[in-house]
């Protein structure tokens, strides 16, 4: 019996569901991975119980010296990983880090251009319930109703029309390389800044395996849990004139004392997207996800823009007389654990739209493969074709948890807490 469970065995018994749940379901959210066991060691460290507000060098406690080798470290490798001049590894979250950006670049009523939810953006950039909505003046553009690629003609000439002081660009659910270079001409003619939120793409820009934004954005905003497979939190990368604002922005604008554990965390999962072995892991996400998506489109099934070009999948399951919200249900009740997603021109009501978003991250981490994807495709095709027939999903349940068992996840908290070294048994 490990100290927690001792401790407290009500929120051990909540953690090791989860654990379960994690280890006995194949996760298909877009967003979600398995940090590595030192990710998690570094997470669940000491350091959680330091004060640090400030940066390396210049806080407001004493003590933070080891917390500076820490945030030192996690700056120098991620600009190493992108590339940037500048970094901020202290928010909180991806909503933060863009919110940082918008407290450094814009004033309460300016106006920006940014990629509607309806069409795969973020509730941060723009949703008219989140902040940066509610304070600002938010343009949505959209995809193109055939190709449902970005509409770069819309951008322009939205641009044009409303002269915004930011343009954003980076999505949710979007399954095509997004062109950096085209969004740059466009802020460069119409004189607006330009951000990037490359929360998605993460770590298909850290394995050089999608354009590359850094050389194009003023601000370079990510959250560090999705394809870059690290704890869950926020960077902000930025040119060197920015850099001053940004910080100020963060803190005491508006954080205060980092999560130096988490920072820690971000540092090792950097470090391990550094590594040959994350290309490779990168690569092996894209590929999965066009298996996939070639496979769900012999049965039959409709994809947005027809398919994709990273890590994720929208599937309008209409074309099986589903809807999102059933889908999300059904595969659920299969171990195939997916979200509802509104699609480009979506009729539906958002609670329940008319498709569902996939992908390869965590599957990709677990060591599955081509024969997987495929195999995945064939079971979410049958689910959704039998979603009444509780018998076809018990019985799909089952080769799930059989798959399941060939391709054990990462499982951290368990090992670490059954370490001696840790001081608990
Ligand atoms: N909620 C995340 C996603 O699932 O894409 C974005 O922050």
């Amino acid at each position: 019996m490990n100290i927690l469970q001792q401790i407290d065995p009500e929120i051990w018994q909540a953690i090791h569901h989860e654990e379960v749940r994690q280890q006995n379901g194949l996760e298909m959210i877009a967003s979600e991975n398995y940090t590595s066991p030192a990710v998690m060691l570094a997470q669940g460290s000491v350091l959680t119980n330091k004060y640090a507000e400030g940066y390396p060098g210049k806080r407001y406690y004493g003590g933070c010296e080891a917390v500076d080798e820490a945030e030192k470290l996690a700056i120098e490798r991620v600009l190493k990983i992108f590339s940037a001049e500048r970094a901020n590894v202290q928010p909180h979250s991806g909503a933060q880090a863009n919110m940082s950006v918008f407290f450094a670049a814009l004033q309460p009523g300016d106006t920006f251009l940014a990629m509607d939810l309806s069409h795969g953006g973020h509730l941060t950039h723009g949703m008219e319930k989140n902040y940066s909505g509610k304070y600002y003046k938010a343009i949505g553009y959209g995809v193109d109703p055939k190709t449902h690629t970005i509409d770069f003609d819309q951008v322009h000439k939205l641009a044009k029309e409303h002269r915004p002081k930011l343009i954003l660009a980076g999505a949710s659910a979007y399954p095509r390389k997004i062109d950096f270079a085209r969004f740059a001409e466009i802020a460069k003619e119409v004189n607006a800044l330009f951000m990037v939120d490359m929360a998605h793409i993460a770590g298909l820009v850290a394995a050089k395996m999608h354009p590359d934004p850094i050389p194009y954005a003023d601000f370079v905003t990510s959250t560090t849990h999705k394809t870059l497979r690290g704890p869950r939190g926020g960077i902000v990368l930025c040119r060197e004139n920015w850099a001053a604002k940004i910080n100020s922005a963060v803190f005491p604008g508006l954080q205060g004392g980092p999560l130096m554990h988490v920072i820690a965390a971000k540092a090792v999962a950097f470090h391990e997207a550094l590594q040959p072995s994350f290309r490779s892991y990168i690569s092996r996400v894209i590929r999965n996800a066009q298996v996939l998506a070639d496979e769900l489109l012999k049965l039959g099934l409709s994809l947005v823009s027809g398919g994709t070009d990273n890590h994720l999948i929208l599937v309008d399951v209409t074309t099986l007389n589903s809807t999102g919200k059933i889908a999300e249900k059904t595969l659920d009740l299969a171990g195939i654990t997916v979200n509802k997603n509104r699609l480009p021109f979506d009729t539906r009501p958002p609670m329940d739209p008319a498709g569902i978003r996939l992908g390869t991250p965590a599957l990709t981490t677990r060591g599955m493969g081509e024969s997987e994807m495929k195999q995945i495709a064939t079971w979410i095709h049958k689910a959704l074709s039998h979603s009444e027939d509780k018998k076809v999903i018990d019985s799909i349940r089952n080769e799930v948890l059989h798959l399941c068992k060939q391709f054990p996840a990462p499982a951290a908290i368990h090992s670490a807490y059954k370490d001696d070294s840790l001081g608990g048994v």
